[in-house]
């Protein structure tokens, strides 16, 4: 009889902590920066906070799985903290550019010879300068920007009378040098404000690399001794939130998630909440690929960041353009820059693709700074541009 009531009372209990876990599932998640470190990394579930409540959740550990077992009836041990995966030291942004140099001299040195050659021919005849100009539009420089170089070489070359290879070599890197912006403000910024930190949206197009680009830029800024939150306000699909975790958890960088088909909007503003609480350098917004075709997803990546700016100023708007695209590249870019107004350009792939050229004609046409490319597919492959080190390796004798 005894026992009857006894395991009466045991049912009793299971159905409770089964029905009570099911009540108090986290909506948002964090999952931990892996370095054992923080409350995120506390390990297990914690009660969620109300919904109106949730901008002071300290932001405790993801949802478990749906078909997790029912919490036992009998108090147990504390499962043990699984042991801390090692966590990766990234390089620093400085002198990253010149590290990628051989994959800028691979993929760009076809240009920098060809106009080389044609430079240094014997007698530049009109022909000579059409082609010169011609290689130049082929590797997506832009007309205008390829008619001002040739006209200016022009000059520069009857002024200069003989041409030795050297000569030849100063003026071409100098005139590719004015088109590209030399001197230009290409900073990203990073800097938290006082007790804020930076805020970084990463948009564009789909597959152009956003994901890769917010995962590689975490690394950049722990590499320069910054604490970093990401936030997967790419909702369209989980698997996109677990690209995410995989690159935060190899630095240590905490991810802000929510349920696939959550507003992203809604991410996006607890993940500047998250960093902000957790007193975070910079935190920085992965977001889904849209085609600027779509007015629908553009406007929802318009509230996305007027939510945002609800909590914080943005700080950075980052457009991720794939080198690859060219032409295309640019009608995204103009899009985007009406909808968000970009502030910074991050061309990936450029280590695929013979045109780096566009990197001139974005600027020109949008007036918006290149500011990180992409030279592979490595976690590291990622540096602030550096226009100097690009012409050097574009005219690198291989
Ligand atoms: N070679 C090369 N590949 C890159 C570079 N950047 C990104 N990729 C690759 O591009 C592919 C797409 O990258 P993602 O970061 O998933 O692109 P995404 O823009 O987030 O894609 P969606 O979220 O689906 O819109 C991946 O295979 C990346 O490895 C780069 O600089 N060089
Ligand atoms: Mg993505």
């Amino acid at each position: 009889m005894d026992i009857t009531l006894l395991a009466a009372i045991a049912i009793v209990v299971v159905l409770l902590a089964v029905g009570g876990f099911f009540l108090v599932r986290t909506r948002r998640s964090v999952t931990p920066g892996k370095d054992g470190t923080g409350p995120e990394a506390t390990g297990g579930t914690t009660t969620a906070p109300p919904e109106e409540d949730r901008e002071r959740d300290d932001g405790t550990v993801a949802t478990p799985p749906a078909h997790a077992p029912p919490a036992p009836a009998e108090p147990v041990e504390e499962p043990t903290a699984e042991p801390a995966p090692e966590l990766e030291t990234p390089p620093p942004s400085a002198g990253r550019m010149v590290r990628l140099r051989q994959r800028l001299a691979r993929s760009q040195n076809s240009l920098g010879q060809g106009l080389l050659n044609l430079l240094s021919s014997d007698s530049l005849t009109e022909d000579t300068w059409e082609e010169i100009e011609d290689t130049l539009i082929t590797a997506d420089i832009g007309v205008t920007s390829a008619t001002q170089i040739v006209e200016n070489l022009r000059t520069r070359v009857k002024v200069l009378g003989t041409r030795g290879p050297d000569e030849v070599r100063g003026l071409l890197r100098e005139e590719l040098l004015a088109q590209i912006g030399g001197d230009t403000d290409r900073i990203v910024r990073t800097e938290p404000h006082g007790d804020r930190p930076a805020v970084i949206m990463v948009v564009g197009v789909n597959g152009t690399g956003k994901t890769t680009t917010t995962g590689k830029l975490a690394r950049v800024l722990v590499g320069d001794g910054r604490s970093v939150v990401l936030g997967a306000a790419d909702t369209f699909r989980a698997a996109a939130t677990e690209q995410l975790q995989t690159w935060g958890g190899r630095v240590g960088a905490p991810v802000v998630s929510k349920e696939e088909g959550s507003d992203p909007a809604s991410v996006a503003f607890d993940t500047v909440a998250h960093g902000t609480e957790e007193g975070a350098d910079a935190v920085i917004i992965d977001t889904a690929g849209r085609l600027h075709t779509k007015t629908g997803l553009m406007d929802e990546l318009g509230k996305v960041k007027r939510v945002v700016e609800k909590k914080s100023q943005v700080d950075e708007v980052l457009l991720v353009l794939d080198a690859t695209t060219g032409q295309n590249g640019l009608r995204q870019a103009r899009v985007f820059a009406e909808v968000v107004n970009i502030t910074g350009i991050a061309l990936t792939k450029l280590d695929g693709t013979a045109k780096g050229g566009i990197i001139v004609q974005v600027q020109r046409e949008l007036g918006v700074p290149v500011k990180l490319v992409g030279l592979g597919e490595g976690p590291d492959d990622l540096a602030p541009f550096d226009p100097e080190v690009f012409v050097d390796a574009l005219l690198t004798q291989e």
